[in-house]
């Protein structure tokens, strides 16, 4: 582990010098391994996203929390501890301080490890479906940290789309005020999470890797406010969850968050683990090839940007 210059990270050996070599590098998240799979698949995914992106000829960098020191990429040993670590927090940008100041450690949502992943150096980060606005907004105003961040932040985030339990439509329009960047990736759609499409038409589809890179670039070039990139990256039709079937758990899943007073944090973990209970584990295997495709594509899209 080395102490960059930087007070409040610590960079793996390993990430520190591809960063220093301008090697590609995906950050990886860590929120959903602690909150959003379940145990033991949880780990195997952990150590299985990595793999897809050291075979893709990129270094990965998951990013948490331990013992109040922000990590950049983990060892074998740590990563377990994301896993299995019984009580881990769920960490947004804001309570980054917090955790320092207190020792805590947590798992790292989209907003933390954005925020971690641009401070260290690290331009392209890969998850499954973002946070956003949640339905009901109008009573609770449940919006979640992500999208701030985002705003704010310059990375490019490959996920498929936000998660389907939330309001897309006022998702996507709370993006385009923000001024959040958004491409489909081979699609002309906004992706569905579990499922393929969202039915949500978006204004701007790229087909490459390299259109990608370009248009991070562009973002670069133009300045202005310091937002993000996000390809919405759909997972494949054969391997979606059946929309049937999302509708009705989902629906039922809802009601039962309605009825047992789940709110704030808890909500996302809720209403995910619900959906893979209530669809018999269907859920679990689209939400893992949506992430599997994201982590993909996030290394060739990290090649491509490293050939500057
Ligand atoms: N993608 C997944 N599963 C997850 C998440 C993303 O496939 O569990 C996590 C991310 O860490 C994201 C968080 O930031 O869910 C959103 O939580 P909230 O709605 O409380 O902001
Ligand atoms: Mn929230």
């Amino acid at each position: 582990m080395r102490d960059t210059a930087d007070p409040i990270l610590q960079q793996s050996d390993e990430v520190a010098e591809a960063l220093a070599a301008g090697a590609p590098v995906v950050a990886l998240e860590s929120t959903i391994i602690s909150h959003g799979l379940p145990q033991p698949r949880n780990l195997e995914v952990a150590r299985e996203l990595e793999g897809i992106v050291r075979e893709a000829g990129a270094v990965p960098a998951t990013i948490a929390v331990l013992d109040g020191v922000a990590r950049v990429g983990l060892d074998e040993a740590e990563l377990e501890r994301v896993a299995t670590e019984p009580g881990l927090r769920k960490l947004g940008q804001r309570d980054l301080p917090v955790a320092a100041a207190l020792k805590a450690s947590g798992a790292t949502t989209v907003s933390a490890t954005s925020f971690l992943a641009a401070r260290a150096g690290i331009r392209i980060f890969a998850t499954g479906g973002l946070g956003g606005v949640h339905r009901g907004w109008t009573q609770d105003q449940d919006e979640s940290a992500d999208l701030d961040t985002l705003a704010r932040t310059r990375i490019t985030v490959v996920c498929a789309g936000v998660k389907s339990i939330l309001d897309v439509p006022a998702t996507l329009q709370r993006l385009e005020t923000r001024g959040v960047t958004v491409a489909g990736y081979r699609t002309d759609t906004f992706p569905g999470f579990y499922l393929h499409s969202s039915g949500e038409p978006i204004d701007w589809r790229i087909e490459s890797p390299e259109q990608a890179a370009a248009i991070m670039r562009g973002q670069d070039s133009f300045g202005g406010q310091e937002s993000a990139l996000i390809v919405a990256n759909p997972v494949p039709v054969d391997r979606q969850l059946d929309p049937v079937l999302h509708d009705r758990v989902l629906a039922e899943a809802l009601a039962a968050a309605e009825r047992e007073g789940v709110t704030g944090q808890a909500i996302t973990p809720f209403l995910l683990g619900y959906l893979v209970r209530g669809t018999g584990g269907a859920s679990l295997e689209a939400n893992l090839a949506a992430v599997r495709g994201n982590t993909a594509l996030a290394a060739l899209i990290a090649l491509r940007w490293a050939e500057r």
